[in-house]
C-alpha cells in the first residue's frame, strides 16, 4: 500500500507559522497603536535584532549536523570498516617437481615439517601478492600431503572487514589466477605450483579439523581388507555433537575401494547426522562423492571407489538421536589405466567401471562398438543410474552418457539407442563430485528389416512381446503396438481404430482416448438403466415405487421424496426413506427429522487443494487430517487408520494378525499418531499421540480371504480437533461410489512393490472399478465387502504399509467420505491388478454398533 504523507518537518512548520501569522493578522486588522511593523527596507533594525537569534539557530544546527556526522562516521567505522568477518578456507595445492615419500604421511616427521614450511611460505607469497587477500590472512596450516606428484591440503583463515568481503570472495574464487600471478622471487626452487583451489569452509569444520579427538588415519595394506567403525559400534550409539574424520590412504598408483557393510545413522533430515565421503583429504563439497544418512539394508550397494589413493570419511552428528553408526571396510587395488574399449561381435555386455559399485569420479570412458558388416547396432541400457543432487532434468551438466551427440543422465528407466550403421560410440563422463551406480548395458546387432527378431518393433525402435500387440494397452511409447489392429471377439473397436477389451465398455473410464467406449452405454431412448444394468421404462423412474430390484430407480430423484425403503435409498432416523442419492451432509435438509444433516462436523479440511494429479505424490501438511499412523513398539509405522470421531479409529483387521509370534491384537503395543505428516517429525506441535484402549476386529474377518477386513480402535483419551486433526465422514450404507469415480488413497506405505515406506504422507488419485470386471481381474476373489479401486494401466496404487488407511471420496461441497479401507492386492501398482479395499458402506452398521459413531 502506498499512502502519501507529507514529511513530518513540513507539517510542523505549517502549523507553527500558521498560528503566528493568524495572531498578527488579528493585530493588523485592529491597527492597534504602539504596534510597529517592520518596514521592508529597515535593514539596520533587522541586523540589530536578527543576528542574535540566527547565531543561536545556526550554532544549534551546526552542532547537530556535526554530531550526526560524527555518529555516522563511528557507525560506518565500527559496522563496516572495522567489523571483521571470519573466513576459513579449505584448499589443496598440487606441487610438481617433488617426489612423494612415505614420511609425508606422518605429520610429526621432520620431512613433513620441512615440506609444510615450504608449502606454507609459497602459499603466503601467493596471498600476499593480492591486495584483496594478503592483508586479511591470519593463519595457514598444512594438514596433509598425498601423492600426485604431491598434493598439499591446507586450511587458511582470514579476517576480512565487512566492506571488503565481496572483493575478497572474488579473489579467492580466482585463486587459479592468483597462482598465475605468482612472482618469481616467491617461487620455491624445489617445486612448482601446478594448481591451487580453495573452498569456503565453516567454523564447525575448522574445529573438527583442528581437533584430534575423533580423527583416524588408516593406510591400506597390500592384499588386506581393513575395517573401521564409528566409535562405540555396535553396542553403543555414536557420540553426539562431533565430527569424526577417517583419512584412508593406499599405496602409490592404487585406488581405494570403500564399502559400508552396516549403515544405521539418524534418518535423513536437514543438518542432522550424516556421513560424507570425499575423494580428497579435504572435506570440501566439490570433492564429495556421497552424503549418506538413515539406514540401508545390507543388500544395498554402498561401495565407493576413489580416483586417487586417498579418501576421507566424515561423520557429523548433532545433539539428538541414538543410533549405532556404521561399519566399513576398505582395500587398495591397482589404479585403472583406461576404461571403455573396442567391442566387436554380434552382441555383448558392458558396464561402468566396478558396476554395481559406484563408479569413480573424474572418469571418461569410450566404448567403440562394431557389429558385423551389413547389420545395424543398438544399445539397450538395462540399469541406468547417473544421478547427481540438484541436476535439472535433461541438461546433464555433470555425469552423463553421450551417444550420437545426445547426452543421457535421467536415472531409472530401461532405454534403447539405435544406430543405422554397424557402429556406435558410447561415451561416459563422471565429474569430480557425486557418484552413482552407473549403468549396465548390452549391445545387439540386428537386421534393419527385422530389428526385433521374434518380437514386435515399436516405431520408436523398442521391442515388445508379440502378445502385447493389439491387447488394448499402450506398450510402445508411440502407441504403435495398438495401431492397425483387427479386433478379436473379446474386443470392440474404438472410433479411433484401437481395440479394447469388451469389459472396458461403459465403465465410465475413457479407455479409447476418444471416449467412444462410453457413448452407447444408455438403455434405449425412453428407458432408464438400473444399477444392475437392467433397463426399465423411463416413466417408472422416481415414481415412488422401486422397479429396479435394487431400488436404484428411486435413489436419485433430485428433491427428496419419502418412498418405500430399498438398498439404494437413504433411511432417515424416523425410518422414512428419501429418493435422493447420497443426501447425507450435502447442505440440504432431505429428511423431515433433519437427520441427514446431523453429525456433519467431518470430512472438511482446513487447507483445500485444487490440484488433481494422478499418481503418487507427497501431500501437504493438513491435507488429509483424518489420516492416522499406527506405530508398534520397536517397529515404527505399521498400518494406517482413519479418525471417525474424537476417540474412534477405523482400520483393517489384518493389521492385528499374529506374526512372528507377536500378538498384534494387544492394544498396549500400539500408538496412534494424529496430524502426522513426516514420519521423522513426530514431535511437531500439531501432532497428537495417543495410546489405545481397545481394538475390535470384525468377528467375521477371514484371514485367508480377507473378507470383512475392518477393525475399530478406541483411543485412551479423546483427541482435540484442529486444522491437522479432523474426522472423516462415514457414508450411509446406501451411499454410492460409482465405477469410474475418482477417489483418493493416502498413506506412508511402500512407494514400490517390496520397497521402503515413505517418510512424507503420500496421496494418489485412483478410480473405482466395476465389481464384475474386478472379480475377473482378481480371479474370483472379491466379496461384497470388497471394492476394487486403481488405475488398470498400473503405476498408481496402495502398497504395503498403507493397509488400514483411508480411501476417500470428494462429494458435494468438497466434503470427504470414507469409501474404503486399504486391504490387499496382488502386488502393488501392477497392470490389471487394482488394489482391494474394504467397502465401508457394507460395514457401516457394524461400525455404528461398536463405536456409536
Ligand atoms: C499390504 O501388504 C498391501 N496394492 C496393501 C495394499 C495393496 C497391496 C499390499 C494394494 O499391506
Amino acid at each position: 500500500m502506498n499512502i502519501y504523507r507529507p514529511p513530518s518537518g513540513a507539517k510542523a512548520k505549517v502549523s507553527h507559522s500558521g498560528l503566528k501569522y493568524s495572531s498578527k493578522t488579528e493585530n493588523m486588522n485592529g491597527l492597534e497603536e504602539g504596534v510597529e511593523f517592520l518596514p521592508t527596507m529597515n535593514t539596520k533594525k533587522l541586523e540589530k535584532r536578527g543576528p542574535k537569534r540566527w547565531v543561536v539557530v545556526v550554532t544549534i544546527v551546526s552542532i547537530f549536523l556535526f554530531l550526526s556526522l560524527l555518529v555516522g562516521l563511528l557507525v560506518w567505522h565500527f559496522e563496516y570498516r572495522s567489523a571483521l568477518v571470519q573466513k576459513p578456507y579449505d584448499g589443496s595445492v598440487r606441487l610438481i617437481g617433488a617426489r612423494f615419500i612415505d614420511a609425508y604421511e606422518n605429520s610429526s616427521s621432520p620431512e613433513f615439517a620441512w615440506l609444510a614450511k615450504n608449502t606454507k611460505q609459497m602459499l603466503l607469497g601467493i596471498y600476499a601478492n593480492n591486495a584483496d587477500v594478503g592483508p586479511f590472512h591470519k593463519e595457514t596450516e598444512i594438514m596433509a600431503f598425498s601423492e600426485g606428484s604431491i598434493i598439499a591440503y591446507f586450511l587458511s583463515k582470514f579476517s576480512v572487514p565487512k566492506y571488503k568481503v565481496d572483493a575478497f570472495d572474488k579473489a579467492m574464487a580466482n585463486l587459479k589466477i592468483l597462482k598465475q600471478m605468482e612472482i618469481p622471487r616467491h617461487r620455491n626452487p624445489w617445486f612448482r605450483v601446478e594448481s591451487l583451489v580453495a573452498f569456503p569452509s565453516d567454523l564447525d569444520m575448522i574445529k573438527a579439523l583442528e581437533d584430534n579427538s575423533c580423527r583416524y588415519a588408516l593406510h591400506a595394506k597390500e592384499g588386506v581388507v581393513t575395517s573401521f567403525t564409528t566409535p562405540g559400534f555396535p553396542n553403543n550409539p555414536y557420540p553426539s555433537n562431533v565430527r569424526c574424520l577417517w583419512t584412508l590412504r593406499a599405496d602409490a598408483n592404487s585406488v581405494i575401494s570403500l564399502t559400508f557393510t552396516t549403515f544405521d545413522v539418524e534418518p535423513c533430515k536437514e543438518k542432522r547426522d550424516f556421513v560424507e565421503v570425499y575423494n580428497s583429504l579435504s572435506p570440501v563439497e566439490a570433492h564429495s562423492l556421497v552424503k549418506l544418512c538413515g539406514s540401508f539394508d545390507f543388500s544395498y550397494n554402498l561401495t565407493f571407489i576413489s580416483s586417487q589413493n586417498v579418501l576421507l570419511v566424515m561423520l557429523a552428528t548433532d545433539a539428538i538421536g541414538r543410533y549405532p553408526g556404521f561399519k566399513a571396510e576398505f582395500f587398495q587395488m591397482p589404479k585403472m589405466t583406461s576404461c571403455g574399449g573396442f567391442l566387436k561381435g554380434i552382441s555383448g555386455n558392458f558396464t561402468t567401471p566396478y558396476y554395481p559399485a559406484h563408479y569413480p569420479p573424474n572418469l571418461d570412458c569410450v566404448w567403440n562398438i562394431e557389429v558385423p558388416n551389413g547389420k545395424n547396432v543398438k544399445v539397450r541400457f538395462n540399469a541406468f543410474y547417473l544421478e547427481e543432487p540438484g541436476v535439472p532434468p535433461n541438461s546433464c551438466p555433470k555425469d552423463y552418457v553421450e551417444i550420437n551427440g545426445v547426452k543421457y543422465c535421467q536415472p531409472g528407466k530401461v532405454f534403447v539407442v539405435m544406430s543405422n550403421t554397424n557402429k556406435i560410440t558410447v561415451r561416459f563422463h563422471s565429474d569430480e563430485s557425486h557418484v552413482d551406480s552407473g549403468f549396465s548395458a548390452e549391445y545387439l546387432s540386428y537386421d534393419s528389416s527385422d530389428p526385433c527378431p521374434g518380437r514386435f518393433t515399436c516405431k520408436s525402435g523398442r521391442c515388445v512381446d508379440r502378445n502385447r500387440r493389439c491387447d488394448g494397452w499402450l506398450d510402445c511409447p508411440d502407441a504403435s503396438d495398438e495401431k492397425n489392429c483387427s479386433c478379436t471377439e473379446d474386443q470392440f473397436r474404438c472410433r479411433n481404430g484401437w481395440c479394447k477389451p469388451k469389459y472396458w465398455l461403459c465403465d465410465t473410464v475413457n479407455d479409447c482416448g476418444d471416449n467412444s467406449d462410453e457413448l452407447q452405454c444408455q438403455c434405449s431412448a425412453n428407458s432408464f438403466k438400473c444399477n444392475s444394468g437392467k433397463c426399465i421404462p423411463e416413466q417408472q423412474k422416481c415414481d415412488r415405487k422401486a422397479d429396479c430390484e435394487d431400488g436404484s430407480d428411486e435413489g436419485d430423484c433430485g428433491s427428496a421424496v419419502a418412498i418405500s425403503c430399498k438398498e439404494y435409498t437413504y433411511k432417515c432416523r424416523n425410518d422414512l426413506c428419501v429418493s435422493k442419492r447420497n443426501p447425507e451432509c450435502d447442505g440440504e435438509v432431505d429428511c423431515s427429522d433433519n437427520s441427514d444433516e446431523e453429525n456433519c462436523n467431518c470430512g472438511i479440511r482446513a487447507y483445500r487443494k485444487q490440484s488433481r494429479i494422478v499418481g503418487g505424490q507427497a501431500s501437504d501438511v493438513g491435507e488429509w487430517p483424518w489420516q492416522i499412523s499406527l506405530h508398534v513398539k520397536n517397529e515404527g509405522h505399521v498400518c494406517g487408520a482413519s479418525l471417525i470421531s474424537d476417540k474412534w479409529l477405523v482400520t483393517a483387521a489384518h493389521c492385528f494378525l499374529e506374526k512372528n509370534f507377536i500378538r498384534y491384537k494387544d492394544p498396549t503395543l500400539w500408538t496412534a499418531f494424529m496430524g502426522l505428516h513426516d514420519q521423522e517429525d513426530r514431535s511437531n506441535s500439531y501432532v497428537q499421540k495417543q495410546t489405545i484402549k481397545q481394538i475390535i476386529s470384525h468377528p467375521s474377518f477371514n484371514d485367508f480371504t480377507y473378507d470383512y477386513d475392518i477393525a475399530v480402535m478406541e483411543l485412551s483419551s479423546p483427541v482435540s480437533f484442529s486444522k491437522q486433526v479432523t474426522p472423516i465422514c462415514l457414508p450411509d450404507a446406501s451411499h454410492e461410489f460409482p465405477a469410474g469415480k475418482a477417489i483418493w488413497v493416502t498413506g506412508w506405505g511402500a512407494t514400490r512393490e517390496n520397497g521402503a515406506g515413505a517418510r512424507i504422507l503420500q496421496k494418489a488419485e485412483i478410480r473405482v472399478i466395476n465389481q464384475t470386471m474386478c472379480d475377473s481381474l482378481l480371479a474370483n476373489q472379491m466379496t461384497p465387502r470388497m471394492m476394487c479401486v486403481g488405475i488398470l494401466t498400473g503405476g498408481t496404487d496402495a502398497c504395503q504399509g498403507d493397509s488400514g488407511g483411508p480411501l476417500v471420496s470428494v462429494e458435494v461441497n468438497n466434503r470427504m467420505f470414507l469409501a474404503g479401507v486399504v486391504s490387499w492386492g496382488d502386488g502393488c501398482a501392477r497392470r490389471n491388478k487394482p488394489g482391494v479395499y474394504t467397502r465401508v458402506t457394507k460395514l457401516r452398521d457394524w461400525i455404528r454398533e461398536k463405536t456409536g459413531v
